[in-house]
């Protein structure tokens, strides 16, 4: 088996989890490499319920190693937190399956802080629908060079300048905002207080994985999030702070990009999104509350209901070029079981032009509306399907046409969350 990157093809909550735990089986190293504790993935195993938001999803496994690359932002108590209550439920954790990047940047409290500070502050078409975690603002401090990483934690005498220079630039923001300073000291003594439960994870990674691929071992690139919330790609500024396209698989791990052998883009049968942004294929009646309560569309990480609506092809189709997907998991096929007539988005129309995909400007995208084309819904169940041939002739037809309209093929049919559940089509 090639090195596999799954990559959600959508507004993320494609279904990511179930598939990188079918995968891990196969995998020897999994990856996460951009975005933070933002994500939710889930995980059903023997009806056990895992729900992770840092930690890659090969923990679960005995004999797998979980990596945090270098492009994920890492909340250090955050991650000790997560890390103490997958024990709980019997999970081994330990410096031999899971590695931190020493060059991955923190997320400290007053990323959560600002991040919640500024969306409570915005109002209408300002506020992003952020998870509130500090994604944002620990990017920011990121690329402006000024960020602690996880190896600053190790140099305790340094580690005072580094602060100090990070809070000249934000405590002057929050006097701006009218909003109480950050204590220095007391910053100082949490960091100094957390880095002896970080250090043994930390590690080179990079290097180990370069000996990782020498020795044959296979990788596995896990994403979070989706293509549409990338920063350069997804629909701008209703995105999240990373990179969530295949490309960031290498340069946030540190392995080149010949690493990479199959993308595999995770889909849902029909489209969701959370959080404020466009969305032309929403729907706001009782269909798009169906879907929700069928899919149990909640925010893994915030509770919050997602938005519903039919399949967005046009959308997909270009998450697929971007992403170089090679095949999709098609997810969540049973959700659309029982349903009279199923629509499919296959373009927009804006001020009463035609377009085949979403154009960049924001304004354009708010007016988009969408196209559709109709096909025959099925009566019988898909759940639990494990054959190509367990699926009535009109749900195979909705599979091919969504195959020809994204230009991509079917690689996995996934028919529940449980794991056994999945077809495997090529
Ligand atoms: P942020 O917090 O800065 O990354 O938010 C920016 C946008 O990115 C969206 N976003 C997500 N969308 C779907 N799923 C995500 N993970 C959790 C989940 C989300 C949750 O799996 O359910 O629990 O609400 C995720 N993370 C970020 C976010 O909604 C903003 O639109
Ligand atoms: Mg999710």
């Amino acid at each position: 088996m090639a090195n596999v990157a799954v990559i959600g093809s959508q507004w993320g909550d494609e279904g990511k989890g179930k598939i990188v735990d079918w995968l891990s089986e196969r995998a020897d190293v999994v990856v996460r490499f951009q975005g933070g504790h933002n994500a939710g993935h889930t995980l059903v195993i023997g009806g056990k319920v895992f729900k992770l938001s840092l930690l890659p999803s090969g923990i679960v496994r005995p004999g797998k190693l979980s990596v945090i690359g270098n492009g994920v932002v890492v909340d250090p108590w955050h991650l000790i937190k997560e890390m103490e209550g997958l024990r709980g439920q019997g999970v081994t954790i330990n410096p031999d399956n899971l590695v931190v990047a020493e060059n991955a940047a923190l997320i400290l409290p007053l990323h959560s802080e600002l991040d919640k500070l500024r969306e409570g502050a915005a109002e209408g078409g300002a506020k992003i629908g952020t998870t509130g975690r500090g994604i944002g603002p620990a990017y920011e401090d990121k690329v402006a060079r000024r960020a602690i990483r996880v190896c600053d934690l190790a140099d305790s005498k340094g580690l005072d300048a580094k602060v100090e220079n990070l809070l000249r630039h934000h405590n002057a923001l929050l006097k701006g905002m009218g909003a109480p300073v950050v204590d220095g000291a007391d910053l100082l003594a949490k960091l100094r207080a957390i880095a002896p439960q970080i250090a043994p994870f930390v590690r080179p990674v990079w290097e180990m994985l370069d000996t990782a691929r020498k020795r044959g071992d296979r990788i596995l690139f896990e994403g979070a999030q989706g293509v549409m919330l990338d920063i350069d790609h997804g629909t701008y500024p209703y995105v999240t702070s990373s990179n969530t396209v295949t490309g960031q698989a290498a340069t946030g791990s540190g392995l080149g990009p010949s690493a990479i052998g199959y993308v595999l883009g995770i889909t849902k049968a029909y489209t969701t999104r959370v959080g404020s942004g466009p969305f032309p294929s929403e729907l706001t009646d009782e269909i798009g509350e169906l879907l929700g309560a069928r899919g149990k569309e909640f925010g893994v990480v915030t509770g919050r209901k997602r938005r519903c609506g039919w399949f967005d092809a046009a959308l997909v189709r270009r998450a697929a070029k971007v992403a170089g997907i090679s095949g999709i998991a098609f997810t969540k096929l049973d959700v659309l079981d029982g349903m009279k007539e199923l629509k499919i988005c296959t373009g927009y129309e804006i001020d009463g032009k035609p377009y085949a995909y979403l154009p960049a400007a924001s304004d354009l995208q708010a007016r988009a509306k969408p196209v559709y084309e109709t096909l025959e819904g099925w009566q019988e169940s898909t759940q639990g399907a494990r054959s190509w041939a367990q699926l009535p002739a009109t749900a195979i037809k909705y599979v091919r046409r969504v195959e020809e309209l994204i230009e991509v093929p079917v690689a996995l049919l996934s028919t529940s969350p449980e794991r056994d559940d999945t077809i495997l089509v090529k």
